[in-house]
């Protein structure tokens, strides 16, 4: 049976969780009344904090993630956790591993988990993730985790949806570590070594903090490093802190509101760019838009000069 996206949204909002999984099907897939459903539900949005969490493979986040749902779960109402990509290649079996650590979980009201696979999504992974943390924020989820393995420039697109970004790092990442330097870094505000209870984490935090010095600053905020054992709980505490110092900093410094400029600017402009290739193609016509491509296929014309074409046409 399928339910209109209006008496979905009514549901979604009344708390109904079947409702909630349903809508946010049709906003991640973009299907019929994802449009709608995001234009009534966008003034509502804003209120929410928003947690990135990533960093390499294995490295525990999601033991952490469910030691964060449960320290915010008792002082919010509503916590959700957005997965993406859970299954990843490089960690098989996590799915269950995930599923076991979170039946404990599964029986809070307050709490809603949301798993996202990482392909096949029309106008990409970063687009549909802003959309579904956008439906969650909106339907009252005061804290909103995403969790992603950050080893792609496409995680670090995934996370940038995120008022603060923590970095989990294990001890003994050796080369590894330059992986990270070359990208999630800079969008790091908290850096965690998670696994604390095993050797090498001084080092860690050694290394993370020199490396932190040699780029140039992007702002005047310093990434903490905090110590955490997700297995245990130690360091969560800290780490809830940290995340809510930077906050705190990035409400004041203005810093907050770059990004949502940044982020409602790069909604704005795909929209528009999706627009207006609709609106161009109606106008000339697939077969002609057609007719150029296999052209710059056969190399009976180059890329650039098709498109003059066609806008002058
Ligand atoms: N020793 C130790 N093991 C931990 C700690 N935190 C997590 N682990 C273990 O590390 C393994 C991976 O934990 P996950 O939470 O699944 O890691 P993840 O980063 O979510 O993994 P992916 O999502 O597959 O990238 C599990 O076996 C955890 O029990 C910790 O603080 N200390
Ligand atoms: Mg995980």
């Amino acid at each position: 049976m399928t339910v209109a996206p209006s008496d979905l949204l009514g549901r979604a909002r009344a708390g109904d969780k079947r409702a909630t999984a349903r809508l946010l099907s049709v906003v991640e897939n973009d299907e019929p009344g994802a449009a709608d459903a995001l234009r009534t539900l966008y003034p509502l949005t804003g209120h929410a904090e928003i947690v990135g969490i990533t960093g390499p493979p294995g490295g525990g986040k999601s033991t952490l993630v469910n030691r964060l749902t449960g320290a915010y779960r008792a002082t919010t109402d509503r916590v959700a956790v957005v997965a993406v990509d859970p299954s990843s290649p490089f960690s098989g079996g996590a799915i269950l591993g995930d599923r076991i650590r979170m039946r404990e979980r599964f029986l809070d009201e307050g709490l809603f988990i949301r798993s996202m696979a990482s392909r096949g999504h029309s106008g990409g992974l970063a687009r549909a993730t802003s959309r579904i943390v956008n439906v969650l924020d909106a339907l009252g989820y005061g804290v909103v985790l995403v969790e992603t393995v950050g080893v792609g420039q496409e995680e670090v697109e995934v996370v940038r949806v995120a008022d603060t970004v923590c970095l989990v790092t294990v001890p003994g990442l050796g080369d590894d570590i330059q992986a990270i330097k070359a990208g999630v870094l800079e969008i790091a505000d908290v850096l965690v070594v998670n696994k604390a209870d095993r050797p090498g984490a001084d080092e860690t935090a050694r290394d993370l903090a020199q490396m932190l010095t040699l780029g140039a600053p992007r702002t005047a905020w310093k990434a903490p490093i905090i110590r955490t054992v997700a297995a245990t709980g130690e360091g969560t505490d800290q780490l809830i802190a940290a995340i809510a110092k930077h906050r705190a900093w990035a409400a004041e410094s203005g810093e907050r509101d770059a990004r949502r400029r940044a982020a409602a600017r790069a909604e704005v402009e795909d929209l528009l760019r999706d627009s207006l290739v609709r609106r161009l193609r109606d106008r000339l016509g697939q077969e002609r838009v057609e007719r150029a491509i296999a052209r710059v296929a056969d190399r009976a014309i180059d890329p650039y000069a098709a498109v003059d074409e066609l806008l002058r046409e």
